[in-house]
């Protein structure tokens, strides 16, 4: 079953589209160049994304400038393989199978099957490597991820109030991690959240204000998966089984506009053993830190700010 589940992950997220914007940011955030950041904003449906960066730890600033919450997972494409032929290869199956399963047309299992037969072997070898997490209209966060010189896509898999993942929209779009090396290092963290299979540990104190959170993937002996953490806002009355449901983009309207709540950003999936790290705002109120398809499955918690 846990196999399923990371095969599906994969393939659902990468459901994909042609279009590019051209439109490209980059600027290195200081004189010295101490510090790699890049910008990239959010729109319904697009990226505006620098196409080249340097490799080594970059910090992503992501700003939501949609109406509708958007996040941004980054993903290594195999050598060899370009975003071309995601686009080409992977999207057009993915996006006919979901369109299936969505209108209610085959199981999971079903999906599972058809996935396995009709995706291309190499997309197996695509390694998920974070990316700023789900943030609400007019949000910005920061995300710092290692990226290691090679072919890239960026992708929002969060779905439109009719169900089509923004992606298909246009949310989708190639990243080349160039041969030249930023120095930057990664940022001090002040609080410190452990992944694995089946837990989520946060470890520091969380009061209102500006925190920088270090997101590890720990190694598992069993395969992993799920690895990511998203950080929502808890309203009084709010069902905390709802707010989980709705973050499994495995739910046939989870991830789907309206959002429940708002949501503050997080980390994408990271492989294991990696760290990540992102920037939280939080005022005095209840929060959710939770997996996005692994929440139901106890890799949350629930945390009160005074
Ligand atoms: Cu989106």
């Amino acid at each position: 079953m846990k196999y399923l589940y990371s095969v599906l992950f994969v393939l659902l997220i990468s459901v994909g589209v042609i279009t590019q914007e051209s439109d490209a940011q980059m600027h290195s955030s200081d004189a010295d160049h101490s510090d790699h950041a890049i910008t990239i904003l959010a729109e319904d449906y697009a990226f505006d994304a620098p196409d080249e960066i340097p490799a080594g730890w970059t910090t992503i600033e992501y700003t939501n400038e949609g109406e509708e919450q958007h996040f941004m997972i980054i993903a290594r494409i195999p050598e060899g393989k370009t975003f071309d032929d995601v686009a080409s290869q992977v999207t057009p199956p993915c996006n006919e199978i979901w369109y299936e399963l969505r209108d209610g047309e085959i199981s999971q299992e079903e999906a599972f099957e058809k996935l396995g037969v009709e995706l291309p072997k190499w997309f197996w070898a695509v390694e998920f490597m974070g990316g700023p997490g789900l943030i609400s209209p007019g949000l910005t966060t920061k995300a710092t991820v290692q990226l290691e010189p090679g072919n890239y896509y960026l992708e929002c898999y969060a779905k439109t109030e009719d169900g089509e993942f923004h992606s298909i929209e246009g949310m989708m779009r190639g990243l080349t991690v160039t041969d030249a090396r930023s120095e930057a290092a990664p940022p001090e963290a002040d609080i410190d959240i452990t992944l694995s299979n089946f837990e989520l540990d946060i470890e520091g104190t969380l009061t209102p204000g500006t925190h920088t959170v270090a997101v590890y993937v720990a190694e598992n002996p069993e395969e992993g998966f799920g690895h990511n953490v998203h950080v929502a806002r808890i309203e009084p009355g709010m069902d905390i089984d709802e707010i989980v449901r709705w973050m499994n983009p495995f739910e046939i309207t989870g991830m789907q506009t309206p959002a429940p709540t708002k949501l503050l950003g997080g980390m994408q999936m990271l492989p294991e053993g990696q760290t990540g790290y992102f920037t939280l705002d939080l005022e005095p109120g209840r929060y959710l830190f939770v997996a996005e398809n692994t929440g139901h499955l106890g890799v949350m918690q629930e945390v009160n700010i005074e």
